[in-house]
């Protein structure tokens, strides 16, 4: 096996980092932050803080040339061109962040999370130049689930007790892997996908009539929420396209090929409709895209129903 790549674990370092201070600055920014983001979405408070906080985090590490986030127009240069190789050893990566995916559940609080998607190329690019990608889950625990090429494993992360110090004035954060080597169940016992019934078109719509009968639903409003139950029982979650909106509502660069890399690095597959996302092409890199993840068997027969 490879060596670790030293970039790739200081980006999850970072994220990590961050994570036990974004849950806490939560409870006080439930409300409007009174600005639109770049899908011409209502930004909350939490929004604004985690993108800003792991603008600062993901800055400071070497090897990290660009901060791009959903929360962004445009992607924020840190470290020198991508692919040339800042001072100092700086540059060669894109990071793309979600910071708070699904804070919509803010005002109910349930599950949100952040994304992270490590490219080996400026963006935007396709999942094909992800090196890594991950997940932060703040559920009542914080998991984080990162793969790295190597394998998808599962890390539970907490403030340390103070025993391990970053500097002389924050507690560290403490990493602990639960599941070392995450592989999707292989019989299929969960679904959840998004928008309404209505909006779905037509193929879809006696898709998921199959899999109502088969699987049961567990929905939550947060991709990442959502995704973690298909990898923990098996499944498949889809925010599909929608007949006014043939695109769906998921970002490609920093929702959709993050997680298809995570599930494909599970065994599971992931599709448009008609092919891995891993393998299509954006113009921009806030494109939408129909997205769809799970096990390779559910996932086969919505690209056979989408091809009818
Ligand atoms: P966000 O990143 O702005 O929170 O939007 C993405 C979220 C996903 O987490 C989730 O799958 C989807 O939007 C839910 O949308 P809906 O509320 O339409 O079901
Ligand atoms: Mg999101």
């Amino acid at each position: 096996m490879a060596d670790p790549d030293p970039v790739v674990e200081a980006v999850f370092d970072a994220v990590a980092a961050t994570a036990p201070t974004i849950r806490d600055a939560l409870p006080g920014r439930r409300v409007e932050s009174g600005t639109e983001n770049p899908s011409g979405e209502t930004v909350l408070a939490g929004d604004v803080y985690a993108d800003e906080l792991l603008l600062e985090a993901l800055s400071a590490v070497e090897g990290v040339g660009s901060f791009v986030s959903e929360e962004r127009p445009e992607a924020i240069d840190v470290g020198g061109a991508v692919g040339e190789g800042g001072e100092g050893g700086g540059g060669a990566y894109a990071v793309a962040i979600d910071p708070l995916d699904g804070s919509s559940n803010l005002r109910s609080n349930n599950a949100m999370g952040t994304v992270v998607g490590i490219y080996d190329a400026p963006l935007p690019a396709t999942g094909r130049d992800l090196v890594a990608a991950g997940y932060v889950l703040y559920g009542p625990i914080t998991t984080m689930v990162v793969a790295d090429g190597s394998g998808v494993r599962e890390e539970v992360v907490e403030r340390g007790d103070g025993s391990e110090r970053d500097d002389d004035d924050e507690p560290g954060v403490t990493r602990s892997v639960v599941e070392d080597d995450l592989t999707l169940p292989d019989e299929p016992t969960v679904y959840g996908f998004g928008g309404r019934v209505p909006d779905w078109p037509d193929a879809f719509r006696e898709y998921a009539r199959e899999i109502e009968d088969e699987l049961k639903l567990r929905y939550g409003g947060a991709m990442v929420g959502d995704v973690n139950q298909v990898v923990t029982y098996g499944g498949v979650f889809a925010y599909p396209a929608l007949v006014d909106a043939p695109d769906g509502k998921l970002r490609l660069s920093f929702e959709a090929n993050p997680i298809a890399y995570v599930v494909e690095s599970m065994g599971g597959a992931s599709s448009d409709g008609s092919g891995s996302i891993l393998d299509v092409e954006p113009d921009g890199i806030h494109d939408r895209v129909p997205l769809h993840v799970g096990n390779e068997e559910l996932i086969n027969r919505l690209e056979s129903a989408l091809d009818g």
